[in-house]
């Protein structure tokens, strides 16, 4: 996979040039104020804003097209199906998939991992198994395994970091055994930016045999996602953070595993037939879909697939390598600001502490300045704990962002600076 220090390495002789003015003319909420004074919204990596194209389809939907899929024979019906089923078909090639029917919708990153904690991880743990996690991961890739832990009595085993945020692939290596029966693991740490090596770790598991769920909730929006290039089992997409609606998500699984999977939760369009004596399920990816889906979230993910995928994305990525350098050396450059998550391979998240100040002060006059970062542990409490810090302030730009954002940035904490002496 192409990452940006590469893309960045490779147009070195030739700035690049984004037309961004027009691009943020596609997101009207980036023409807004916030405290007076204008939007700087640097929380991408919480969720990221939506293009007109995206808002326009959501719209349309409700007034023109709206009604339950796989179920009327009337017009409407079957033009709502349609327009679902086409979705999936967008998602499919967003990322690669084989077939169309490997792509499950969800509600989020978050419900994906948790399908397949419970629907794989249930029928495949058993106790004394072991699940491989990284100490980077976000809560919702860790939480869900230990409830299957639990449930099942198998345990964690995870892969240890250095201190700029790099896992120590070494150790994970030798995590391997014959209890292992799969491997968790985050594509783009949202608290460090680091981009893992997913592929070389997937080859690694599956020379042991082993499974891997890729948590792409942070990969999509920065990167080109390749699921059988990096030949990842699972792979779960979060559909706010990649300029799509909120509610909407999609989990990526290998066709043969989705299918030997028992379902998620029952309902209505997941069964074949339903007796009192035995129910039967449907094919996936209708098993995991139960009751009606977000018919409107689906459709509107689907156009912000097609959004990006009219971008330029050599620029996009040339651009945003430039902003997230420029971003980490201007604010390397202010005394007493330490940037948490330098690794060599990085996505567009700056972390960093403000000595003697608590992240959320930083925030919190950086809110006055009209500036939106994130304050925290951003759901990634044990990376904090590996840290020794109790919270980071954290930029993540996607790329609408401009560098006079990150001077307005800088100048913000600057700002911090002098309040608090
Ligand atoms: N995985 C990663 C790596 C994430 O960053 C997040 C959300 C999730 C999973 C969950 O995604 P969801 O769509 O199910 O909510 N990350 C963040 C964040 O960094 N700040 O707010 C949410």
């Amino acid at each position: 996979m192409t990452t940006l220090h590469q893309v960045s390495r490779a147009k070195a002789s030739a700035p690049p040039v984004l037309d961004l003015r027009r691009i943020r003319a596609d997101f009207p909420i980036l023409g807004h104020l916030s405290n007076g004074k204008p939007l700087v919204y640097l929380d991408n990596a919480a969720t990221s804003q939506k293009p007109q194209s995206v808002i326009d389809t959501l719209t349309r939907y409700y007034q023109a097209e709206n009604a339950n899929i796989h179920r009327g024979v009337y017009e409407l019906s079957q033009h709502a199906t349609l327009a679902y089923e086409r979705a999936r078909a967008k998602i499919q090639r967003f990322i690669n998939a084989a077939e169309p029917h490997e792509v499950v919708f969800v509600r989020s990153a978050t419900e994906a991992i948790n399908l397949v904690a419970h629907s794989y991880g249930r029928s495949h743990l058993h106790a004394g198994d072991e699940v491989i996690v990284s100490v980077m991961e976000h809560h919702s890739n860790l939480v869900p395994w230990q409830l299957v832990c639990e449930a099942t009595g198998a345990r964690l085993r995870v892969i240890p970091m250095t201190d700029a945020g790099e896992l120590v692939l070494e150790e994970y290596e030798r995590l391997f055994n014959e209890k292992t029966k799969l491997v968790a693991l985050v594509h783009v740490s949202n608290s460090l930016g680091t981009i893992n090596p997913v592929k070389q770790m997937v080859e690694t598991a599956h020379t042991n045999g082993v499974p891997v769920m890729v948590d792409g909730a942070q990969g999509a929006p920065h990167l080109p996602i390749d699921v059988r290039d990096l030949d990842c089992d699972f792979y779960a997409l979060s559909g706010h953070k990649m300029f799509g609606p909120t509610g909407i998500g999609a989990l990526y699984g290998k066709a043969a595993l989705l299918d030997a999977m028992p379902p998620y939760q029952g309902g209505g369009e997941m069964i074949r037939s339903v007796r009192f004596e035995k129910t039967t399920y449907a094919q996936a990816p209708a098993k995991f879909e139960a009751g009606t889906p977000h018919i409107a979230g689906a459709i509107g993910l689907g156009a912000a697939v097609d959004y990006l995928h009219n971008l330029p994305w050599d620029l996009i990525q040339a651009h945003e390598y430039d902003l997230l350098t420029y971003a980490t050396e201007s604010l390397a450059a202010i005394p007493g600001v330490r940037l948490v998550g330098t690794a060599r391979e990085k996505a567009s998240v700056a972390s960093f502490v403000l000595d003697g100040v608590h992240a959320h002060d930083i925030g919190t006059i950086l809110d006055q300045e009209g500036i939106a970062v994130r304050t925290g542990h951003h759901c990634t409490q044990p990376v904090m704990e590996r840290l020794g810090i109790p919270a980071t302030a954290r930029a993540s730009f996607a790329f609408y962002n401009t560098r006079e954002e990150v001077d307005a940035l800088v100048a913000g904490v600057l700002k911090v600076r002098e309040v608090f002496g």
